[in-house]
């Protein structure tokens, strides 16, 4: 893309850039690099300084220090929007009972679902926001945020009401995915069709009609819905020309990240039990495998996700929180690098992209998000560290030094 300088912005010079480009050096680095960004709010020019045209140099400039500047992080997965939360299930589940057992029994998911039924829009506003500014202080610009605790119409519409509301109270983009099909509520145990008939489908197209709707998700799991019952979700969301994404092999395989590659999914995620046949489906039709340590942590999984099956194959791994009451109580996309690091194995080169380039393309949004390059949105990430790996290594600890939304001060 070509800017001159009739449109004017600001450049940010002294920046060593991870770019995420892929191709070139690691993290697409560029030592003592420069950036402009334009009155629009988009990337300009990038790279090493001494290149910058001259077409920039009438614009005012500031020094970032020799500082790390990476894309603004992307949380791709979270239940953030929530009533309630579940510390007495954490200690249940500490007692010895499985997540599966506490579901099974009425608690888990269900009983977020009460809570979110009772709580009002303003109150889900209020009680997701200092989860969403823990997140925003470690340099998240884009967050996903899914419906799922409401399973009625009115109440998953209330849902993504207050996900897109976080967007006006905060400098963050927000994207919303409608998941009607999380959970079988208590008045239709046994009676999932209806449910599906009833809700799922009703709630997406009022929802969607609503303007409130980016993409579709569901859970296809024992506990949740078959991949049959997915797919009519999937028909209705690809009618209305939504794109999908799946809940698939978190507990166990039912073929759900094949489902979700024949609709051409943006991604599936977990994937802790995923086949070799389901990821060559996802392979084949470019669906992002989404990771989600948290959840593998809080639940004491054992089963890794087929990381390096995954990589052989060429599906790109994105990671995410999954910020949710029950098994990923998690505000922290830092931590997530970390644990993606030493849980996983994957290299924090692996785990950054993760959460830049291949969380942009999870939600579709890989032209505009994720990497540092002409054309793309300037959603940046300033650091007071030196080595990009340092993200991924420390724990508990927060190097963020600026954090800019799209027009830099
Ligand atoms: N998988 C998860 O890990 C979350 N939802 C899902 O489909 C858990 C949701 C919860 O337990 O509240
Ligand atoms: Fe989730």
């Amino acid at each position: 893309m070509k800017t001159t300088a009739e449109t004017t912005g600001t450049v940010l010079s002294g920046a060593r850039l991870a770019t995420m480009r892929k191709g070139g050096t690691a993290y697409g680095l560029v030592d003592n690099g420069a950036l402009a960004v334009g009155g629009d709010g988009r990337i300009a020019w990038c790279g090493p300084a001494e290149e910058l045209p001259t077409d920039f140099s009438a614009w005012p400039s500031r020094d970032l220090g020799g500082r790390l500047v990476t894309p603004g992080l992307i949380d791709c997965h979270t239940h953030i929007v929530h009533g309630g939360n579940r510390a007495r299930e954490f200690e249940m589940r500490l007692e010895g009972a499985s997540y599966e057992e506490i579901a099974r029994a009425g608690g888990g998911i269900v009983s977020t679902v009460t809570a979110t039924r009772a709580a009002s829009e303003d109150e889900l506003v209020a009680s997701a926001l200092p989860r969403l500014d823990t997140l925003i202080a470690e340099g998240v610009t884009t967050l996903e945020v899914k419906s799922g605790y409401g399973l009625t119409v009115a109440d998953e519409i209330k849902m993504l009401a207050a996900a897109r509301r976080l967007g006006r109270e905060r400098p963050i983009r927000i994207v919303t995915t409608y998941l009607g099909a999380h959970a079988v509520p208590a008045d239709y145990k046994g009676r999932q069709g209806a449910f599906i008939d009833e809700v799922v489908l009703p709630g997406l197209d009022a929802a969607h009609a609503a303007g409130l709707v980016d993409a579709v998700d569901g859970f296809c799991e024992g506990i949740a819905f078959s991949t049959e019952e997915m797919a009519r979700v999937f028909d209705r969301a690809t009618a209305l020309g939504l794109p999908v994404k799946l809940h698939a092999e978190q507990l166990s395989d039912l073929g759900g990240a094949a489902l979700a590659a024949r609709y051409a999914a943006l991604s599936a995620d977990h994937l802790e039990y995923l086949s070799q046949t389901g990821i060559d489906a996802m392979a084949k039709a470019g669906t992002v495998a989404v990771l989600l340590p948290g959840a593998f942590y809080t639940l004491r999984e054992t089963q890794l996700p087929p990381v390096a099956a995954l990589r052989r194959a060429g599906v790109p791994i994105a990671l995410a929180t999954d910020c949710n009451p029950g098994t990923s109580p998690l505000t922290s996309l830092l931590l997530t690098l970390n644990m993606a690091a030493t849980l996983f194995r994957m290299t924090p080169e692996e785990a950054l992209a993760g959460v830049t380039r291949e969380a942009a393309r999870a939600l579709g949004l890989a032209a505009d998000l994720g990497t540092l390059e002409a054309g793309r949105i300037a959603d940046l990430a300033v650091w007071n560290i030196d080595e990009p790996a340092e993200l991924s290594y420390r724990i508990g600890f927060n190097p963020l030094h600026e954090r800019i939304f799209g027009i830099p001060s």
